[in-house]
C-alpha cells in the first residue's frame, strides 16, 4: 500500500464525541483532496498530549489546525498558545446552552493569541477556511475554490429558476 501523504492539516477535537460536528470538516477536505489528519486530543482530558502535538505539529509538515470542542472549549485557544501555526476554532453545540458556551469559550481570545473562530457547528467552513489557507500558496488549489464558487453561485441561481417554475 502507498503511503499517504503527509497531513497538511490537522483536524482535532476534544472528545470523540465531537466526531459528528468535526467530519464536515474532514469531508470538505477531501473534497478538495487535501491531505488531513484526525485526532482526538483532549485540552482537559490529555493535556500533556495536547501540548505535545500542538507544540510537533508545525515541524511534522501541518499548515493549518481545525480544532473542534464543546462547553468549557479550551482546546483550540491552548493549541493556538503553543504553535505559530493558525488555528480555526469550531465551537461544537452539546445539549445543554445550545454551544453558546462553546463559541464564547473560543472566540474571546486575549489579544496576541488568535483563534479564527466559525459559527457554532460550522466544521465545514473551518475545512474550507483550511483549504484557502492553503490555497494562497497553491494555485492548483486556487483554481478549483474558484470552480467551487462558481459552482456555488449557478446552483442558487439553480434554486431560484425552480422557485419561479
Ligand atoms: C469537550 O467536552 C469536548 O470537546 C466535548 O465537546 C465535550 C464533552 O465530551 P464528552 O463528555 O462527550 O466526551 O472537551
Amino acid at each position: 500500500m502507498p503511503a499517504s501523504p503527509s497531513p497538511l492539516v490537522s483536524v482535532v477535537m476534544g472528545s470523540d464525541s465531537d466526531w459528528s460536528v468535526m467530519q464536515e470538516a474532514s469531508r470538505v477536505l477531501s473534497e478538495f483532496d487535501v491531505a488531513h489528519e484526525v485526532e482526538v486530543v483532549s485540552a482537559h482530558r490529555t493535556p500533556e498530549k495536547m501540548i505535545a502535538f500542538g507544540k510537533a505539529a508545525a515541524s511534522r509538515g501541518v499548515k493549518v489546525i481545525v480544532a473542534g470542542a464543546g462547553g468549557a472549549a479550551h482546546l483550540p485557544g491552548m493549541l493556538a498558545a503553543v504553535t505559530t501555526l493558525p488555528v480555526v476554532g469550531v465551537p461544537v453545540p452539546l445539549a445543554r446552552l445550545d454551544g453558546l458556551d462553546s463559541l464564547l469559550s473560543i472566540v474571546q481570545m486575549p489579544a496576541g493569541v488568535p483563534v479564527a473562530t466559525v459559527s457554532i457547528g460550522g466544521a465545514r467552513n473551518a475545512g474550507l477556511l483550511a483549504v484557502k489557507i492553503l490555497a494562497t500558496s497553491d494555485s492548483a488549489l486556487e483554481q478549483r475554490l474558484a470552480d467551487f464558487a462558481a459552482d456555488l453561485e449557478a446552483s442558487v441561481e439553480q434554486k431560484n429558476q425552480a422557485l419561479k417554475s
